[in-house]
């Protein structure tokens, strides 16, 4: 693939022919720029936005936006009609989107409190609040995401939160997409910060004149913009935290016999568009050289008529496809990559589904391709990538609250429990916490309590 006019093509092994480590290496992310190099970058524009407030932040969005005609960083809601205006069809296909998306979120609701008495009269129980206010960063960059917009402001509006801030770099002549204006308004967020890139990370992490603080920043971004929510996150005096690390979009689709050449394709080159970094695995089981092939041509064949084939030709040069013997292998090698989105597009895709241990979010069989879970069906596309579905889960209704717990005792539960408290308190050293029982104990027998 690396040749400009030449086949778009990615590499490929047959892994029983391969050494372990080669099948390893071939599955390695495309190296990330040093994060030193990042930080060195992004900690001054922090800096800077964090004393100079709007001023500085409109400085940046002037220079990295080109946006010089901007006077106010800020849009606050109500949003002017003029500036949600769209063809009746996107209308719809965001309405469609957004109540999809709003299903699946309120499903996940706890609507009542978890409560266990772990012992007579000791009761413990765990209720729900939403975080009170989230920024939300939706990505410019070489393509427009409103559908960000929705996976982010969509399921924050379900949990409840009260304020939500979105933040995206607006165009050049200081415009954001009318999109995103329409669905922060459908969200109910407060404002829009007009800004992008660490600087937008920071105003909402400290707030500045006019961009309100928020407890927790969401959303994909560039290496500028995670870096940034990593630093935010670590200073105890902005009190934010962050989803997750996020990282270049991936896919990794297991095809059989039964898989449509043409279907496997579509779903590679989807990914492959997004970005030069991304990065696409076609795991292909027990396919014969014919059925490799037939994936091949039509990847390149569908790749050299899309308007993104440069973009395609970047990340199919750090792609692989990996023919396999059996499933078992297969879901062991996914497993191993931990990918973004697994699409399974084979015989049975809810039996595979049983064996998937990390993934973002899988995709069953062949009339599920990852389009419609990046904007429609109602899963949320916000997502752990390079590897980070080892540990991380998508953006989902729990990424915007926080459970809180709650003990209650009668009387008859401090006696029940209190011994075990008292002796754990001495072995500690700990006296004051001992007597918090004990004299509480003596209490009750003077009064004849329990
Ligand atoms: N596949 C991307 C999300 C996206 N696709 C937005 C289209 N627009 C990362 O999950
Ligand atoms: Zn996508």
């Amino acid at each position: 693939g690396k040749n400009k006019d030449g086949r778009i093509q990615m590499r490929r092994f047959v892994t029983a022919k391969e050494k372990p480590e080669t099948v390893q290496e071939a599955l390695k992310r495309p190296s990330q720029r040093s994060t030193e190099k990042i930080m060195a970058i992004v900690n001054p524009i922090i800096k800077e936005v964090r004393e100079g407030g709007d001023k500085a932040l409109l400085a940046y969005t002037h220079k990295f936006e080109k946006a010089t005609s901007l006077t106010t960083p800020v849009l606050k809601a109500p949003f002017p009609e003029h500036l949600m205006q769209l063809p009746q069809e996107t209308i719809e296909a965001i309405d469609i989107s957004f109540e999809n998306i709003r299903k699946f979120h309120a499903a996940q609701k706890e609507d009542k409190p978890l409560e266990v008495e772990t012992m007579p009269g000791v009761v413990c129980s765990r209720f729900v609040r939403p975080i009170e206010r989230v920024g939300l960063y939706v990505p410019g960059g070489t393509a427009v995401l409103p559908s960000t917009a929705m996976m982010l402001g969509v399921p924050a509006m379900v949990a409840g939160c009260q304020k939500i801030v979105l933040a995206s770099p607006p165009r050049a002549d200081g415009s954001i997409t009318p999109e995103i204006v329409y669905i922060a308004h459908k969200v109910g967020a407060e404002s829009i910060v007009l800004a992008g890139g660490a600087q937008a990370v920071a105003a909402m992490a400290y707030g500045t004149e006019n961009v309100s603080k928020v407890d927790k920043i969401l959303g994909p971004g560039n290496q500028f913009v995670t870096a940034a929510k990593m630093i935010v996150s670590n200073d105890t005096t902005a009190n934010v935290a962050i989803d997750m690390p996020a990282g270049p979009s991936e896919v990794l689709v297991i095809a059989d016999k039964t898989a449509n050449p043409a279907f496997v394709a579509s779903d590679l080159l989807s990914q492959a568009e997004h970005g030069v970094d991304s990065q696409v695995v076609c795991i292909a089981i027990d396919l014969s050289e014919a059925q490799v092939q037939a994936i091949e041509d039509e990847l390149h064949a569908q790749a050299m008529a899309l308007p993104r084939v440069d973009m395609v030709r970047g990340a199919i040069a750090h792609s692989v496809t990996l023919i396999v013997a059996d499933l078992a292998e297969a879901m062991a090698l996914s497993n191993a990559y931990a990918p973004e989105h697994l699409i399974l597009q084979i015989a049975d895709p809810l039996a595979a589904r049983d064996l998937v241990q990390n993934a973002g979010s899988v995709f069953c069989g062949q009339w599920t391709p990852e389009s419609v879970g990046d904007y429609s069906a109602g899963v949320n596309h916000s997502l752990p990538t390079y590897g980070y579905a080892k540990q991380y889960s998508g953006v989902n209704l729990g990424s915007y609250v926080k459970h809180i717990t709650s003990a209650h005792l009668s009387a008859q539960g401090l006696r029940n429990v209190g011994t075990a408290v008292m002796r754990l308190a001495a072995v500690e050293e700990l006296e004051a916490h001992r007597r918090a029982v004990g004299l509480r104990l003596e209490w009750m027998d003077e009064h004849g309590e329990v």
